[in-house]
């Protein structure tokens, strides 16, 4: 189909006539778009259809990894690259006068994720399809994807997401396997023969629709699914009005949800939550009890994987299936349901975990709730046999308490596998969140350090930095990409040390070039590019990267012999709408831009650009172009990180805390090749258990501290003299619980130490290509092997081939 740039060319013109009646002089770059992504996604069809037989015939376990997000970015790029027929696809079109590129840039971000959780879901699904793994996706397609971010006058503006407004290429809507899920009404209880039944009455049926979207592996022909459920009205509706039925059914999949940590128990969360999971769960029964294999099998022939608790109604819900619709004893329903599940946990931030109240479920969700009940109540018997008498223990690990259901401690309970995000998290959910669950259950805790799929991340992203590595070391990374490694060897040659600062260099051109046309900022490209890029948190303090910039600025303007190493720091984040701080930190960082880049004092030395409505297609093109890589968080906030990863893959040094991740990157490449600083997960604990800390002491005895926290309040910035008063509080009066102050001391003396660095080029580029060289482990094919042979249990066809 697609042999030579000819027969593209044919079929391309022929698509397009077919599709939209009219001759191709007259097309938009719109419609070129989609006849190519048509073209693409039937060209995939084929082994879409075979993977599918073969799975099929070869009856292999099979993996489904349920995410309420999948943040996938766009998908033509990677598409045509997995496919390996993007070099035909670009002659063939520049023949007709068209720009692949330009193309490209006509997708839309399918942005149905908040940041890393839905991100690293999208990375492990073209992990599976390219090891060759029988795993699927299960998700939400929503309407309206995260929120668009717009800069007014230095505030985030907020409006709806619209990625579906010029159709979808990628998807197959499949009416006929539309399934039903149920809300609100009553059970009634009947008794036949000493067997209880369970009747749902009265409920509100809404119909769950299947979209699937291909997942195309890396050149090896598989294609996995990933498939989204739209909520539509049902058949069954109830009599009442039916433009307010259509209306609150549709609501169901019409927006994500824009919150990352603060849970809000808002009953339509709720609701998206139960309508992914029934779904989910009753199209994965119906198509295993169609193949005829015996449902006390079911564990040997599924594995179920909840990112999170925001699926863990997947457990009770599948005990529902199995007992009230297959008649199974409850101990049958039970060991069949926790062989099937795992689970993951992706913070420790006390307010991320989720909590419902006993009324809102329950009301809701009637028959979940009683099954839930159930759990809970078997779950306590256990309990008290182990630990009698101990009233507090049991209290504190129940799963319905104090009138609220606890969804982490169902998951735990719920599932065969429990597994933190990196080591050090993996460590604090032992020893202190999880405490109580990891001596109950030992065997069921491990960890799974994330990773990135370096498929996107390097060859999509950085094709330059690709071109390079390939001709000192060959392709083998690519399948096995711990082979970057040899690159090592490399590290002091002074040829692949310039080769890779030239890159380098390309890719902070182009993004100085976007950057100058979307706010009109003239950057210096050579001055170093300090990112950070993420969703907008306390705990990821942006505050202390700001703070320092704050300080930067008063050397440069009052002491005439300082000078530094040219910087631009580089921010993207959104926030929360509902998140008054960080939206708050958001017009800080754009108040300082505004400030900074117009003093013709430091204009030389300092620029800041925020770049507004951060995203995966954004990301692909700021992290190539980035020398310092910054991930701060407060240590033992952050689970893991991923951004981090991408940096370290395409070669920026990173400036961090030993926290997530951070600490495994640091592991890798030594001090050398990093800037580490600041409290140590366990210092951050000690003070939170002890005390001892008071942020007055260092705005007391910093004069750098004390200047710029004055800075916030006294007319320094052309704002009202309350514009930033709450960030001032945060850090005094609420004695600053994330411990900006006490790290800023080591923050500023890792920066001035990196930007010395900077001025040796050789050595930095050295650094630059050991990060690159040890970026390997974190391939989340890596982290996939892990999980299949750890936790799922599931080969990889490409042994059974
Ligand atoms: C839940 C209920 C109600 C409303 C919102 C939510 C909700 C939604 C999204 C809670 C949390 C999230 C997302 C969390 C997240 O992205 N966590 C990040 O996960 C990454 C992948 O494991 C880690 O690398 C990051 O450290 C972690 O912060």
């Amino acid at each position: 189909m697609f042999t030579s740039k000819e027969t593209f060319k044919k079929r391309f013109l022929d698509k397009f006539e077919r599709v939209y009646g009219k001759s191709f002089e007259d097309s938009t770059i719109q419609e070129q778009y989609a006849t190519l992504g048509m073209l693409v996604r039937e060209y995939a069809s084929q082994d879409w259809i075979h993977t599918n037989e073969r799975y099929r015939a070869e009856s292999q376990k099979q993996v489904y990894y349920f995410s309420i997000e999948f943040l996938l970015g766009r998908l033509l790029g990677t598409n045509l690259m997995n496919l390996g027929i993007r070099d035909v696809c670009e002659a063939g079109l520049k023949e007709l006068g068209i720009s692949l590129s330009q193309i490209e840039e006509q997708e839309i971000d399918a942005g149905l994720g908040n940041g890393g959780l839905g991100r690293l879901a999208a990375c492990f699904l073209d992990s599976l399809a390219s090891m060759d793994y029988p795993g699927h996706g299960c998700g939400i397609r929503y309407k309206h994807g995260l929120f668009e971010q717009k800069i007014v006058n230095g505030y985030q503006v907020e409006l709806p997401e619209q990625w579906l407004r010029n159709g979808n290429v990628w998807e197959v809507r499949k009416a006929g396997l539309a399934v039903e899920v149920k809300f609100g009404g009553h059970v009634e209880v009947s008794n036949s023969n000493g067997k209880m039944n369970f009747h749902h009455v009265n409920a509100e049926t809404v119909s769950a629709v299947p979209h699937d979207m291909p997942v195309i592996g890396y050149e090896n022909e598989t294609v996995n699914t990933l498939r989204l459920w739209s909520a539509e009205p049902s058949p069954y509706r109830p009599d009442r009005d039916v433009m307010k039925y259509k209306q609150e059914t549709e609501a169901i999949s019409e927006f994500l949800y824009p919150d990352d940590t603060n849970v809000e128990g808002k009953i339509l969360r709720l609701k998206q939550q139960y309508f992914l999971v029934s779904a989910g769960m009753q199209s994965i029964l119906n198509s295993y009890l169609k193949t005829g294999q015996d449902i006390h099998d079911f564990h040997n022939h599924v594995a179920i994987h909840i990112n999170d608790t925001h699926p863990v109604l997947a457990i009770p819900e599948f005990m529902r299936l199995l007992i009230d619709e297959r008649n199974l004893s409850w101990e049958e329903a039970w060991h069949i349901t926790t062989n099937t599940i795992s689970y993951t946990n992706h913070t420790t931030l006390s307010e991320a975990l989720e909590q419902w109240p006993i009324s809102i479920f329950q009301n809701l969700l009637p028959r979940i709730f009683m099954v839930v009940e159930e759990i809970n109540e078997r779950f306590c018997m256990k309990l008290w046999k182990q630990y009698p008498n101990q009233w507090e223990r049991i209290e504190n690990m129940a799963i319905i308490a104090h009138d609220m259901v606890k969804m982490a401690h169902l998951a735990i309970v719920g599932s065969h596998s429990v597994n933190g995000v990196a080591q050090i998290h993996t460590d604090i959910l032992k020893k202190r969140e999880m405490k109580l669950f990891y001596e109950f259950y030992p065997e069921k805790f491990n960890n799974k350090t994330n990773g990135i799929t370096h498929r996107r991340w390097l060859m999509k992203a950085n094709p330059q930095l690709t071109d390079i590595i390939n001709d000192r070391i060959g392709t083998e990374w690519i399948r096995e990409p711990k082979q970057l490694e040899q690159l090592e060897k490399y590290a002091c040659d002074p040829n692949f040390q310039d080769a890779v600062y030239e890159v380098k260099q390309v890719n902070k051109h182009h993004l100085a070039e976007k950057i100058r046309q979307h706010t009109g900022i003239v950057i210096d490209e050579q001055s170093i590019f300090d990112v950070q890029v993420k969703r907008l948190h306390a705990y990821k303090r942006q505050l202390l990267n700001i703070l320092h910039i704050m300080h930067l600025y008063n050397r440069l303007s009052y002491e005439p012999n300082f000078t530094i190493t040219p910087r631009t720091f580089i921010f993207g984040a959104k926030a929360s709408p509902g998140y008054y701080y960080a939206k708050k930190i958001i017009k800080l960082i754009n108040t300082l831009a505004e400030k900074v880049n117009n003093d013709p004092r430091t204009k030389d030395y300092l620029k800041v650009v925020f770049l507004e409505n951060y995203s995966v297609s954004l990301a692909e093109e700021i992290i190539p172009a980035t020398n310092v890589s910054e991930q701060i968080s407060t240590a033992s906030k952050e689970a893991s990180g991923t951004g981090n990863m991408k940096f370290m893959m395409n070669g920026a040094i990173t400036i961090g805390t030993m926290d997530g991740a951070n600490v495994e990157i640091h592991e890798l490449v030594g001090d050398d090749n990093m800037f580490t600083f600041g409290l140590s997960a366990q210092e951050v604990l000690a003070y939170q258990q002890r005390g001892g800390y008071n942020s007055f002491e260092y705005y007391h005895h910093d004069k750098r501290i004390h200047q710029v926290l004055e800075q916030l309040m006294n007319g320094f910035f052309s704002v009202t003299d309350s514009e930033f008063e709450h960030i001032y509080d945060s850090l005094l009066i609420q004695n600053d619980e994330y411990y900006v102050l006490r790290d800023f001391a080591s923050y500023s003396d890792a920066q001035m130490k990196l930007s010395k660095m900077y001025e040796n080029r050789s050595k930095w580029s050295q650094m630059s290509i050991m990060n690159i060289a040890k970026s390997g482990v974190f391939s989340s094919d890596r982290t996939i092997r892990e999980y299949a042979e750890n936790i799922w249990g599931v080969t990889s066809s490409a042994y059974v081939r």
